[in-house]
């Protein structure tokens, strides 16, 4: 590797080259020199908050030379590079995540002579929590003063974050890029029921984990005329970008270390700056004042991520950002690619670009223009590279959420770059005639632009498409879905080896060892696996299969579980103003059922509180006829049932679906006839922080999105890791996990996808047949019953169903929700032996779902890509 250092000097750096801390000992020198030199704090005034950050910056210290040594070796052994390029990265926190994944340089044989470092299977975790007690402080407070990073709106930003976990575990190359937004998805209050949004300034104390690259720094375009005076007429050919507004990308990268492994990778995010140069000739000499002022507008382009899950606004700013982030990226990938000196040709061998949904489409046209504008490829040969170079995964087939950009807006932002879109078009255009000729209404259906006579729209998941060698959906069903649905003609054109499965999972790691300490400590002794060797090889969970049926060990795995319903039960009192909500008493026979994600008519958590409205309304029904509270305990056993999730701050309906949880909740845990038999709680601010609190607690989670609309899901896939049986539809990966863990070991109900079509059509022509008990659920909520001061509240949700066609089937699906939520009360309460075998089941069979084993397929079906192992 190039260095400006002479030779000579070199054997002083190695003389003094920096250590990791290896020891407690080592550690606690290098945390006081953060709290003296990095925070020029001391003894006498180190809180909890700058302990986080002394223990954050020494932490990070072990990681950056990991990094430095992770990214030498891959530039030398010059493997193919892998580059994961989401708009979100839902990272939550990152010191626990750390502790577990981080080594320290003790090597086996020095295990005795270091605390516990490496005894305990790991991880630093031990070896910090007790220095830490030693300098006088709580390793579980000091955690709690992280700020997540919420840099995304759910699943798919969670999946990047799963994501670049795996790619360090399993030693790629691999970096992620996406944008530093100064805030990520806002922070949810609930006042008086409604969502209220509040900005996440999550940089307010600076952040330990970032490493701001001062010296990384992109100009970025936007606006202004391509120039072709040169006497060249051809929009193929090399042409100038005369761009209009200037602005700087600078990176800042956050080390992502692998478990059980030195390899830490690297996530790069890009924070927008002005430039320090004025554009005079853009503004009137002497309006000194509107030039900063427009200098300064480059701040906004990073300053929020967009809070929208599964729609697309197609607002101007969403576009810059997109642009900005793929002009960014592709610039420091290909500077890096020159450096080796390779030829063009070799461009996707040495690199693979995953995109992550539709949003960085942009990248495909943007290298385009770099090959062809600046570096002065063919066309073709530009284009074949381009496609061979990307690759793209498709999240979901809801029509609201494809992305589409009218063509007057893209043309306008980047006028070089619409160009190239209509040529990319142009020549696809013309492959599909000579395959298909004549067919003037395919061309009409697949092409780039859709012309709909009064605004054209440039559709963005064609031109990931027609840009990408591999397209995948992240679950079998999905992955069939978009082949026979949205992408159906593209599957005619290309032929159906170019569409693919990778299915979603999740890291055990955080999943599992960190957010379930007591179940991966039971795991790893039941199976005798003390190094956590189950983490990286998820098949060794099936070892818990012979003890499904010992009572011993079920009682070891339920005393887990009701370790972390207490622990559920504190977040829930603390959160609901130190007032508990669940009667710790009986918690052992209080059913916990979570339904926690975003807040949409799709995912149905309106289906759900039905559910619980009818639950309450039976109740009562028994009380009033005369029934004791014994006889309804015994057919409605003791139930706490638990919703969180965000809403998009512009979705109406989904706002009044928890307004309606929250009213529904007034009413019920209010309700003195029903004692403490059923509850809810709408937890506020649901983020990957609480989820790890949350997820191990749950006796059974809700994932009932209506058949065919959840792409995959991977809360499904969390909830199981941590001994939840779930109650779902057959959709997204619920499939596979019924395949995975047994049919007996899942609560399945509804229509199937394949009848979704037709029961919508049905709705159009006359209003659905409401099943009784549905209708006295909607009756009751229309009298107000739940809205006192406004009967009409809820109208719009009762009406989407009875008069707007129930486009989510909610009437057709209800009685068998309701029948199999009580198969789940019968055998919860009445058969625990059989529930608690159903949940040792299930996570012996959940191994399927790590994302190592997502990476791994990717690596190989897609990316043609192979580990780079430390020695
Ligand atoms: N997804 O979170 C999002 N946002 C979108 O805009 C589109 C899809 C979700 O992606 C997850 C990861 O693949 C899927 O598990 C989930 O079903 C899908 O809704």
């Amino acid at each position: 590797i190039e260095t400006k250092i002479p030779v000579q000097s070199r054997e002083l750096w190695n003389k003094h080259k920096v250590q990791k801390f290896n020891t407690s000992e080592e550690f606690e020198e290098k945390f006081i020199s953060h709290v003296e030199w990095t925070l020029a704090r001391s003894l006498y005034n180190c809180d909890d908050l700058a302990a986080y950050q002394a223990t954050s910056q020494s932490v990070r210290d072990n990681l950056v030379i990991d990094w430095n040594k992770t990214q030498q070796r891959q530039t030398v052994r010059g493997g193919k590079r892998v580059y994961y390029l989401s708009l979100e990265f839902l990272m939550g926190r990152a010191l626990d995540n750390a502790l577990i994944n981080m080594r320290t340089d003790t090597s086996a044989q020095d295990v005795g002579k270091t605390d516990q470092v490496l005894t305990k299977g790991n991880t630093s975790r031990e070896m910090i929590r007790q220095a830490m007690k030693d300098l006088g402080f709580k390793l579980e407070d000091i955690l709690e003063q992280e700020p997540d990073a919420a840099l995304g709106n759910g699943g798919l930003g969670r999946l990047a974050a799963c994501f670049v976990d795996s790619l360090a575990t399993g030693n790629f190359p691999a970096w992620g890029y996406g944008l530093r937004y100064q805030y990520g998805i806002f922070a949810q209050k609930i006042i008086n029921g409604y969502q209220v949004e509040t900005p996440d300034y999550w940089l307010n104390f600076s952040n330990p984990w970032e490493i701001e690259r001062a010296e990384i720094q992109v100009p970025i375009n936007f606006y202004g005329y391509v120039d072709r005076t040169n006497g060249e007429q051809s929009t193929l050919a090399p042409s100038d970008w005369i761009g209009g507004e200037r602005v700087l990308a600078m990176a800042h990268d956050m080390p992502i270390p692998g478990f059980k492994t030195s390899t830490v990778n690297n996530l790069r995010l890009w924070n927008a700056k002005p430039t320090t140069e004025f554009d005079f000739s853009k503004f009137n000499s002497g309006d000194y004042k509107n030039s900063v002022e427009q200098q300064q507008r480059a701040e906004s382009i990073t300053a929020v991520l967009y809070p929208n899950d599964n729609f697309e606004q197609g607002k101007e700013l969403r576009l810059k950002q997109q642009y900005f982030w793929c002009a960014a990226s592709l610039h420091d990938i290909v500077r890096r690619f020159k450096k080796n000196g390779r030829p063009w040709s070799e461009f996707p061998d040495a690199i693979a670009i995953q995109l992550n949904d539709t949003h960085p489409t942009l990248a495909i046209v943007e290298l385009q223009r770099i090959l062809v504008d600046l570096e002065k490829l063919d066309w073709h040969l530009a284009w074949d590279i381009v496609i061979k170079t990307f690759a793209y995964t498709n999240h979901t087939v809801m029509q609201e959420a494809l992305e589409k950009w009218p063509v007057g807006l893209l043309g306008h932002l980047l006028p070089r770059h619409l160009e190239i879109i209509f040529d990319i078009n142009w020549f696809f255009l013309q492959n599909v005639e000579k395959k298909f000729p004549h067919d003037m209404e395919l061309l009409s259906r697949v092409s780039i632009i859709e012309d709909a006579s009064s605004d054209r729209q440039v559709r963005m998941a064609f031109l990931a498409i027609i840009g990408s060698h591999k397209v995948n959906g992240v679950a079998e069903l999905h992955s069939d879905l978009i082949k026979t649905t949205i992408f159906q003609d593209f599957v005619k054109i290309y032929g159906a080896n170019k569409f693919t499965n990778v299915t979603n999972g999740i890291t055990p790691r955080r999943w599992l060892k960190q957010a379930n300490p007591k179940l991966a400590q039971l795991i790893s002794e039941t199976i005798n696996d003390p190094n956590d060797d189950y983490l990286l090889d998820m098949s060794k969970l099936t070892e818990l299969s012979k003890y499904a049926e010992d009572a011993g060990f079920q009682k070891k795995w339920n005393d887990v579980k009701q370790f972390n319903k207490l622990r559920l039960a504190d977040l829930i009192k603390r959160l609901n103003g130190g007032v508990d909500v669940i009667d710790r008493e009986h918690i052992r026979n209080t059913l916990f059922d979570i339904q926690v994600k975003r807040i949409h008519e799709y995912k149905r958590q309106q289906l759900n509180i039905f559910g619980v409205i009818h639950r309450y309304l039976e109740m009562k029904e028994m009380l009033q006829s005369g029934g004791s509270i014994e006889e309804v305990a015994n057919r409605y056993p003791r139930k706490v049932s638990i919703f969180g999730g965000k809403s998009a701050p512009g979705y109406y309906m989904a706002k009044l679906i928890i307004k309606l949880v929250n009213s529904v909740a007034e009413v019920v845990n209010n309700d003195a006839e029903i004692q403490d038999l059923l509850k809810v709680y709408f937890i506020p601010d649901y983020n990957v922080s609480k989820a790890e609190i949350i997820t191990p607690a749950s006796d059974l989670s809700e994932h009932i999105s209506t058949a065919g609309t959840e792409a995959s899901g991977t809360s499904n896939m969390k909830f199981v890791m941590n001994g939840g049986l779930i109650i779902g539809t057959v959709d997204g990966a619920n499939v596979e996990i019924t395949r995975e863990i047994g049919e007996d070991n899942i609560f399945l109900f509804g229509n199937l996808s394949e009848n979704v079509d037709e029961l919508r059509y049905n709705h159009q022509f006359h209003n659905p047949e409401l099943p009784k008990p549905l209708k006295r659920v909607l009756d009751t909520v229309e009298s107000g019953a739940f809205s006192p001061q406004n009967h009409h509240e809820f109208k719009p949700l009762t009406d989407s169903i009875k008069y707007h066609g129930d486009y989510y089937l909610v009437s057709d699906d209800f009685e068998s929700y309701i029948a199999t939520q009580d198969l789940v009360d019968e055998v919860y309460h009445k058969n625990k032996k059989e529930w608690l075998k159903k949940s040792i089941l299930s996570v012996a069979n959940v191994g399927f779902f790590s994302s190592d084993r997502c990476i791994e397929e990717y690596a190989e079906t897609i990316w043609n890509a192979e580990p780079v192992k430390p020695e």
